[in-house]
Order: C-alpha cells, then sequence, then structure tokens
C-alpha cells in the first residue's frame, strides 16, 4: 500500500540524505492554489542543498512517497485531511489524503525516512475543549527528525512543551534558547538544548537513537522574519472562531485563511518562508546525518 518513488528509493537504498514533506500544508496550509507552489519551492529548497525531497500524500488508493508535479496539483483544499489515523480509509477509499505530520511521520517510519521538514506542527489547542494533535502521538514514537518553527501559531504553545517533555521528545533550538512561536520567534518557552549548526544536529539525532530512544527530534528553527503584528490577529481570529462554534480538522484551515484577511496576505507571506527556510535546514541535517 506505500509506493514509493524511483528517486526516493534508490536514495535511501544508497544512504543519501531524503527529506519527507508534508501535503496538508499544500492543501489547507495556503488560500487559493497557492500551497502547490509552496510545495514545489520547498522541494527544490531540499535539492539546492543536495538532499532528495520525499513529499507524502494519498492518491489512488496508495499511500505514496515521492509526487510528481501533477500529483502535487491533485492536492486541493478539497483533499481530506490524513493523520495517521486516516491513512487506511484514504487508501480503501481511494480518497485523496494530505497527510498532516503525524500522518506523515507514520509513513516515514514505514519508509525508513530520517528527516522531515514542515511550518509548525500540531499540539495542544488553546480553549476549554480537549484537541491535542496526533503529531504528537507520532513524535513520540517515530525516529526522525522534523525541522519547525515552533508549533503552529494558534496552540498553546507553553501546554505542548510540556507534553513534548512528557513524551521525551527532544526538542532543539537552532541558535535560540526558546522554542519559536512560529510568526515570532522569541517569548516561547524554553528548549531543551540550544544547537549552532546543522552538524551538531545531525549528531544529537544520532546519539538519541543510539541511546535507545525511540522517539522523534524536534528542530526548532525561529522564522526568517519576525511579524510582530500577528500574535494579537491570530487571537482575534481564534476568538472568532470559537464563536463561529468551528472545531477539529476544520479549525486550522479556517484560522489561517481568516488570519489571511487580517493581516492582508502578510501571514501566508510569513508562513511561505518559514516553510522553505525549514526545508532546507531539513536537506543540511540530513547532508550532515549521512556523511
Ligand atoms: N502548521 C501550519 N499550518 C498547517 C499545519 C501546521 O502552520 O496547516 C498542519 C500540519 O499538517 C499539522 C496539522 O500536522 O496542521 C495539525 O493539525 P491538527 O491540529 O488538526 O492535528
Ligand atoms: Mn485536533
Amino acid at each position: 500500500m506505500i509506493e514509493v518513488s524511483p528517486e526516493v528509493t534508490e536514495a535511501l537504498a544508497a544512504g543519501r540524505p531524503v527529506v519527507a514533506l508534508e501535503t496538508t500544508l499544500i492543501a489547507h496550509g495556503f488560500p487559493g492554489g497557492e500551497g502547490v507552489g509552496v510545495g514545489l519551492e520547498a522541494e527544490q529548497k531540499v535539492r539546492g542543498s543536495s538532499a532528495v525531497p520525499a513529499t507524502i500524500g494519498v492518491i489512488d488508493g496508495a499511500v505514496r512517497v515521492g509526487l510528481s508535479e501533477a500529483e502535487l496539483e491533485r492536492f486541493t483544499p478539497e483533499a481530506r485531511k490524513a493523520g495517521p489515523r486516516d491513512l487506511a480509509a484514504c487508501v480503501v477509499q481511494r480518497a485523496v489524503g494530505a497527510t498532516t505530520v503525524g500522518g506523515t511521520l507514520a509513513v516515514c517510519r514505514s519508509a525508513g525516512i530520517r528527516f522531515m521538514a514542515t511550518g509548525g506542527i500540531g499540539g495542544v489547542h488553546r480553549g476549554e475543549r480537549f484537541d491535542v494533535s496526533a503529531d504528537l502521538g507520532e513524535l513520540a514514537h517515530t525516529q526522525a527528525l522534523v525541522v519547525s518553527s515552533g508549533a503552529k501559531s494558534i496552540l498553546d504553545v507553553p501546554a505542548t512543551a510540556e507534553l513534548l517533555e512528557t513524551l521525551g521528545v527532544p526538542v532543539l533550538g537552532f541558535r535560540t534558547d526558546e522554542l519559536p512561536l512560529f510568526f515570532v520567534g522569541s517569548g516561547g518557552p524554553p528548549v531543551s538544548a540550544r544547537i549552532e549548526t546543522a552538524a551538531e544536529a545531525a549528531a544529537i539525532a544520532r546519539a538519541h537513537w543510539e541511546l535507545g530512544r525511540e522517539t522523534a527530534v524536534l528542530l526548532s528553527r525561529p522564522p526568517p522574519y519576525d511579524l510582530t503584528e500577528a500574535p494579537p490577529l491570530v487571537d482575534r481570529a481564534i476568538e472568532e472562531m470559537e464563536k463561529a462554534g468551528l472545531q477539529g480538522q476544520e479549525l486550522t484551515p479556517a484560522l489561517l485563511g481568516r488570519l489571511n484577511e487580517l493581516s492582508e496576505g502578510r501571514t501566508v507571506k510569513a508562513n511561505r518562508e518559514l516553510v522553505l527556510a525549514n526545508a532546507s535546514l531539513a536537506a543540511d541535517v540530513a547532508v550532515a546525518y549521512a556523511a
């Protein structure tokens, strides 16, 4: 049920660096078809750092690892959001399944891919309602290094950091002491270790797994520039969504769309930049690990 492209198969067999990329970001993370362009650019960034991109998603009754441009274009907003629980149903029902970080990591585990890049991981949502992303469950038992700009902007980030500690997931800060807050780099909870280079991240990931740890390693890279106007807009968008009664899987896409309106497009631009920077760094770490 998992079909790996020839390019990715060859790279993995030869021990060359491979970086997985998710498709939820493509289908639901950007407005009006912009996601495909971001997905393609992220792949170019990975190639630019001498690694092989492996974008993952479900199409035509199979989990696919390594997608062509025409295949990427099928991950429209109509695609189902595919967390780890949704992979099987998407395969059997032949749905287009856009994999989340959790869904992508589940596939990485089966395919033997050790590196992944994203914008922000899911985590503990704010508010009274119990909503904790399945991303955390997969981070707890997948030996992969995930590069992100911390957790999604709309989450309860201190609670997410506490849960990562509970699960035993190292949180490395790339040239920072604080877990980035997605749109802004500073003000978050402390990381478990600060690192300065991609090689250092690769060495810690290797040591973590050689010590028998079975969890992921989260490498947090501050966004390329601070969007200081974003946090109050995030608060406002969340309040609006609560009033509208939005919850579950629809919440993130709706919130990101509203944020884009409120910021006149600046949150989307910032999101794009940080996704691309994270793809480059993930490739650098994968290259250092392979060496
Ligand atoms: N971060 C973003 N935009 C996104 C996501 C994360 O800035 O669209 C996606 C990722 O695919 C992540 C998912 O895995 O949201 C988590 O969603 P949930 O909270 O429903 O598990
Ligand atoms: Mn959820």
